[in-house]
């Protein structure tokens, strides 16, 4: 079978970008492959979580993938620490992969920053419980993004050093699927830099529980320039706030980034910006009330998130059986 397995990290303020990123794609590969989609809360601890809003926020992710179209009767939906196989391959991979391959893994360098000597070793070896996540189902695929490259390759080292030094063909080798040209979102304020959960800037970022009002707000005091809107999307080089816009209006209306400039030769940011929040309000408002909606029951929920456990569970169970028998580990 072919098997997808992806997550996003509860770790508040989820954004346009995880939508068109990630979510939305996660509802199109539900018709062509059996998919696992996660809320990584234990990826989410590497850095610090307050314990009461963290709940909130697996809630808020769980409620997030729902809104925007997953179907816990297709796929599987759960919160990754309830299943503790994650926790228990992870500690096999820490085992398997080289110090020296994570010392390669450029989100660890952005991530900790100046400081690395203060920064937690979840952080450090977190590639490997993201190998973790994936192997423990045999998921065939991943769909990821530019960002997430390095760490798919990290997980195909892991499965191949595995399976040579255990003598045993147990883990595949897990395709990438890459996402279409222009998935990435970039910041409202700095075109230059992707649009984040943790930037503390609420202007940075769309929200999907922002409302009319927030969005209207937001996309007009997004940085642009002074220049009007050339013909062709190629032509936006060196623009990067204009070609930001122009790929998010691209991105929802599923058109592509010369259609749009067609669209709109000549016209300044003044008008694009008005049209561009109407295509915003009009896709997101639905998902918006549907979190919002969801988010008021959160005992559904935490019911929906324990079914999906209880499946991956079974699901991971005789997998990880045959990894400890090939260890060599008594059971
Ligand atoms: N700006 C973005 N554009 C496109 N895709 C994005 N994703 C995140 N930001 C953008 C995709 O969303 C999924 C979930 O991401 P994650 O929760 O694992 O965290 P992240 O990639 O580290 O996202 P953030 O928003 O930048 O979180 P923080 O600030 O907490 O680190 C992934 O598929 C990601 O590619």
């Amino acid at each position: 079978t072919n098997r997808v397995f992806s997550g996003a990290q509860p770790s508040g303020n989820m954004h346009l970008g995880n939508y068109l990123g990630a979510f939305r794609n996660w509802v199109r590969l539900q018709d062509s492959y059996e998919c696992i989609y996660c809320v990584v809360d234990m990826h989410a601890i590497t850095v610090w979580q307050d314990p009461a809003a963290l709940k909130d926020q697996v809630r808020e992710a769980a409620a997030a993938y729902l809104a925007s179209g997953v179907d816990p009767k297709k796929s599987i939906l759960f919160n990754q620490s309830r299943v503790p196989g994650h926790a228990e391959l992870a500690w096999i991979f820490n085992c398997v992969a080289r110090i020296g391959w994570l010392n390669r893994m450029t989100q660890f360098k952005d991530k900790a920053g100046k400081n690395r000597e203060n920064a937690s070793t979840g952080l450090f070896v977190y590639p490997n419980l993201m190998a973790a996540d994936i192997l423990l189902y045999k998921a065939t695929h991943v769909p990821v993004g530019e960002d997430q490259k390095q760490h798919l390759e990290l997980t195909r080292d892991i499965a191949q050093k595995f399976n040579n030094d255990y003598g045993i063909e147990l883990f595949p080798l897990t395709e990438p699927i890459i996402q279409a040209e222009g998935a990435r979102i970039m910041s409202l304020r700095d075109g230059t830099k992707k649009m984040s959960k943790s930037d503390p800037s609420e202007f940075s970022r769309i929200n999907l529980n922002d409302d009319a009002d927030t969005l209207a707000q937001k996309i007009r005091k997004a940085k642009t320039d002074a220049e009007l809107l050339p013909p062709k999307a190629d032509m936006l080089e060196g623009r990067p706030e204009a070609q930001n816009l122009v790929g998010i209006y691209a991105a929802l209306t599923d058109m592509s980034r010369d259609a749009v400039c067609a669209q709109y030769e000549g016209k300044g940011f003044g008008d694009f910006k008005k049209a561009l929040t109407e295509v915003v309000v009009t896709n997101l408002a639905p998902i918006t009330e549907e979190m919002a909606r969801l988010q008021k029951d959160p005992a559904y929920i935490d019911s929906l998130l324990k079914e999906g456990g209880e499946k991956a569970q079974a699901l991971s169970a005789p997998i990880l059986a045959d990894v400890k028998k090939a260890v060599g580990f008594l059971s």
